[in-house]
């Protein structure tokens, strides 16, 4: 029953106050509330399947002054709110707990582009605005929206600030954060921050916009963001290129970036056993070379200039690194067709691993020139942990990125693997911590990483977390138990 008001005498009603959630009807409308179980549960649990939270109620506003208000109920009735976007979270950032009094909050109503400008160089969206819609937006008005990343279909524009994702296409444009010039924000309490400026410089006091990207909804909603557009690529040109191993990867990638570092638009690594994985479980996915290799470059060159030679430039580099030995093998698209094929050897990573079976998810990053030291002491620090369990690394080497994941050995229990996640994860990041990394690129820090946190940024840098948090949201309703723990 979507479209009623809930029953005062319901389990959710009785979790909230008396009162509130009529008074949330008030202003949020039939369509602003939802309370029926069944309409909750797509909410009420992450994509990995990792947390399986319960909740009262889920909102839905329909405007920024819709949302302000009702946080001001909220917050003056002291409730938890629980933002969630495309609800493609890879560390449970966007899942209430177990305990069903975190109402979870939802602005997918709110996915107006509100105003596209082609000669600043501008996008405004709302937050509820799936990041393809605001991509094919970019396009229709003859621009790019860079932002790039395989949950590109249901993730919000809300959603990628709110982590500051990052995806393909970091190596070029940077992060959400990079693409980001002005925000709107309500805060914990119901207050509006009217900060959707378009400028390339404003020094006025603190970068507030910056504290609420890569925030994760800790601090306050994102509700609607000045966006920075790019001139649109005129000339493209991709490759798939097996190699000879790691060193060769980054090897290639410094070639590409002696000639041309302007044109590098994507620059992925992806493992052997990561490919397999995609071949056997992607309908349709094929491999376009003569072999399969064990380590392999997808290779993703754009100018906004028509008559830069980019298939030229691919060529030649290719060339020099098959005669260096580097490269093994390559193969350059002739279609749009062949093109998304070789997009969706990379994109299907995440998927084909999911449907593999059990598998822990490694989202580190170092400075580039270390990742292929990385990528090998961590593999072989995995497989004497869990002998039999198949490391799958692939990933954005351009940035120095790799998700350093661990698929579940033949024939064991999925869930006696799972349960060794955190020795697992703390295999790869005493790696990584050597190498002067980060325990987390681009999926943040959720639910699962707040005792890394804890652990890797104490100190001064913790502690003004904390103080800021304190500040913004002293009764700790926004997203509680996400990011600190
Ligand atoms: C990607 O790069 C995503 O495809 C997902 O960040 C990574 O599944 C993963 O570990
Ligand atoms: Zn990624």
């Amino acid at each position: 029953m979507p479209d009623a008001l809930p029953d005062p005498r319901s389990p959710a009603a009785q979790a909230l106050p008396a009162g509130l959630l009529d008074a949330l009807g008030g202003i949020l409308g039939p369509r602003g509330v939802v309370t029926d179980p069944a309409d909750l549960q797509p909410h009420l649990s992450d994509w990995r399947g990792l947390y399986r939270g319960a909740s009262p109620a889920l909102l839905r506003p329909a405007s920024t002054a819709e949302l302000a208000a009702a946080m001001r109920l909220l917050h003056a009735a002291a409730v938890p709110v629980v933002p969630q976007g495309g609800n493609t979270s890879m560390v449970g950032g966007a899942m209430p707990d177990e305990g069903g009094r975190q109402v979870v909050v939802s602005l997918a109503r709110m996915n107006r582009i509100r105003d596209i400008d082609p000669l600043d160089m501008t996008m405004v969206a709302e937050a509820g605005v799936i990041l393809k819609t605001a991509q094919d937006a970019a396009a229709e008005a003859g621009c790019l929206f860079p932002l790039s990343l395989s949950a590109e279909g249901s993730a919000t524009i809300g959603g990628v600030l709110a982590v500051n994702a990052g995806g393909n296409n970091t190596v070029r444009y940077g992060n959400a954060r990079e693409l980001m010039l002005g925000l709107e924000v309500v805060l914990p309490d119901g207050q509006v921050i009217e900060g959707l400026r378009r400028l390339r410089k404003d020094n006025t006091g603190y970068a507030l916009r910056h504290l609420f990207v890569g925030a994760e909804g800790t601090l306050g909603f994102i509700t609607a963001a000045v966006l920075r557009l790019f001139p649109r690529p005129r000339a493209t040109a991709l490759a798939l290129c097996a190699v000879a191993d790691e060193d060769a990867a980054l090897s290639l990638f410094r070639r590409f970036r002696d000639r041309d570092e302007s044109s590098i638009r994507s620059f992925e690594y992806m493992s052997g056993a990561g490919m397999d994985l995609v071949l056997q479980h992607i309908e349709g996915a094929t491999l376009p070379l003569a072999e399969r290799a064990r380590h392999y470059v997808l290779v993703d060159l754009a100018s906004s200039r028509p008559d830069a030679d980019l298939r030229g430039l691919m060529e030649g580099v290719l060339e020099e690194a098959l005669e260096a030995g580097e490269v093994l093998d390559a193969a350059l698209p002739e279609s749009e067709a062949q093109s998304a094929n070789l997009w969706r050897l990379r994109e299907e990573h995440a998927e084909a691993q999911k449907r593999a079976g059990a598998s822990v998810k490694n989202d580190v990053s170092v400075p580039v020139s270390k990742v292929p030291e990385m990528i090998r002491r961590c593999s072989a620090a995995l497989e004497a942990l869990i002998p039999g369990s198949r490391p799958v690394p692939f990933g954005h080497l351009g940035d120095g990125n790799i998700h350093m994941n661990l698929a579940q050995p033949d024939g064991v229990d999925g869930a006696a693997f799972l349960a060794r996640s955190h020795d697992i994860m703390d295999a790869v990041n005493a790696v990584v911590r050597e190498l002067g990394g980060s325990f987390s690129a681009e999926h943040g820090i959720g639910r699962l990483k707040t005792d890394m946190l804890a652990e890797w940024r104490g100190g001064a840098e913790f502690d003004t977390m904390r103080r800021i948090k304190a500040a913004l949201d002293p009764q700790g309703l926004m997203n509680p138990g996400k990011v600190l723990p």
